[in-house]
């Protein structure tokens, strides 16, 4: 028997798993052994249609056989080479190809995560107001119920008060800007709202708080997506834009779950056309075959790298050992391909009005208090329970399961990114699902 032939496990108990009520998974769980296409096959042959694209990174849909065939036949040729003082060739061919995808970021720095990558960029915005006189701008700012990651420094910017609370005093100087959701101004608004742009001018008051010259960066996702696909009312993005520039303040997009197609273009700062100084990946970077994130920068940081360290010296004191994993890059080549060959942007693009119709199809069921979308990301929200918050999130998630549907749950919200290979009639199940759960959850 083979390793990949273990499609039950006798011990669940060794395990200690990431993001989960351990207790109640293991008194029940839910395995997934294999995938093909847009389902999940659980050991016992059932077909779960993956509705959420994994965790929002399977954006080409599983098991793609052109990224299976380079990874394996990179394996065979180069299982792994240092990234530091050596190198090898595909490293420099991928990162080469993804600044081909977009104008203004002539260079990519690697990592193995998103949480990897968020930190990287918070460095690379230190040490780049150092590098330019600026080393009195320490301080960063995040959002409320924005999503980092997991590191320190992500969840120091991060927003959601279980990930921050256990965790001591984290970074020092980092403040938040308040997030955007309002159920009032806008419940069930279709894409963009057109309440809020002015959330943004919270910048201008931590500025005048703190002073410009005391702050380095201002993090944000474009559209927040793990707790619950916040859509940024009109206007915003382009404000904070301003607002950054206007003081000397770097703008980093964390595009962990926006990059690589999920709104219908290359990333968020193409689709809003709103260009941060910096802006992180992962996830659909590899089509998450293999874990890999990318930090893209403007020229004018890399440069300030290149020009204000002494020559022979090391510019920028920071890597990981597989930073540029061979097998990463090999996946992540073939996963741009796929994209490219099967134009799966343009058709993230031309679904997303019939999936904003679908979900919001939903606005009537029982309990729902919101249905908002963007491109290929959608969310319905539910009113908790008194005293139980996310427990009916819960409830419909494992009906959702038990229905053969895979949908990701925060707070009370049911959250949707479906892989961009998604048809149509794959999109009309996915309502006609949750439209049958939402009748039976109490
Ligand atoms: N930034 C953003 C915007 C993310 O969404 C990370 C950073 C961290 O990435 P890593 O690769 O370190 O996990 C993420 C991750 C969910 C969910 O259900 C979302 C993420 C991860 C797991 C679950 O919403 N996003």
């Amino acid at each position: 028997m083979s390793i990949s032939d273990v499609n039950v496990p006798n011990d669940l108990d060794s395990l200690w798993m990431p993001f989960t009520d351990n207790r109640s998974f293991k008194k029940q769980p839910r395995l997934f052994s294999e995938a093909e296409g847009m389902f999940y096959i659980t050991p016992e042959g059932r077909k779960v249609l993956d509705g959420t694209s994994g965790l929002w990174c399977v954006n080409a849909g599983h098991r793609r056989r052109p990224i299976i065939e380079a990874v394996r036949r990179q394996v065979e040729k180069l299982d792994y080479a240092p990234g530091f003082q050596v190198g090898h060739p595909l490293s420099f061919e991928f990162a080469s190809r993804l600044t081909g995808m977009v104008e203004e970021y002539s260079h990519v720095m690697f990592t193995n995560s998103g949480s990897e990558s968020v930190d990287t960029a918070l460095k690379i915005a230190l040490a780049y107001q150092r590098n330019i006189g600026e080393g009195s701008r320490t301080r960063f700012v995040g959002r409320e119920r924005g999503y980092h990651g997991v590191g320190f420094g992500g969840i120091s910017v991060g927003g959601i008060s279980p990930n921050r609370k256990m965790f001591g005093n984290m970074l020092n100087g980092i403040d938040h800007l308040r997030h955007t959701h309002n159920l009032d101004k806008n419940a069930f608004v279709r894409g963009q709202p057109d309440w809020g742009e002015h959330l943004a001018d919270d910048l201008e008051s931590i500025v005048a708080l703190h002073d410009a010259t005391t702050i380095a960066a201002v993090i944000v996702e474009p559209v927040a997506g793990s707790t619950g696909v916040l859509v940024p009312p009109r206007g915003y993005l382009e404000r904070l834009r301003e607002i950054c520039s206007k003081y000397g303040i770097l703008l980093i997009f964390d595009e962990v779950i926006t990059g690589f197609g999920r709104l219908g273009d290359s990333f968020a700062n193409q689709y809003f056309d709103v260009k941060p100084d910096i802006f992180t990946t992962a996830k659909g970077i590899t089509n998450a075959t293999v874990p890999m994130g990318a930090v893209f920068v403007r020229d004018g940081i890399y440069n300030s790298f290149m020009e204000s360290a002494p020559e022979n010296a090391i510019e920028f004191f920071h890597g990981y050992t597989y930073s540029g994993h061979p097998l990463a890059c090999a996946a992540g080549i073939a996963t741009l391909e796929v994209y490219r060959d099967e134009d799966l942007f343009a058709r993230a693009a031309q679904l997303a009005p019939y999936f904003e119709s679908a979900i919001h199809s939903l606005c009537d069921c029982k309990n729902v208090i919101d249905v908002r979308n963007l491109g290929m990301m959608g969310a319905i929200e539910l009113e908790p329970i008194p005293d139980k918050p996310t427990s009916r999130a819960m409830a419909a998630f494992q009906k959702a399961f038990d229905a053969g549907l895979l949908v990701r749950t925060t707070g009370d919200t049911i959250a949707l990114s479906p892989p961009l290979i998604v048809e149509r009639e794959q999109i009309d199940f996915i309502s006609d699902t949750i439209r049958g759960v939402l009748k039976t959850v109490h």
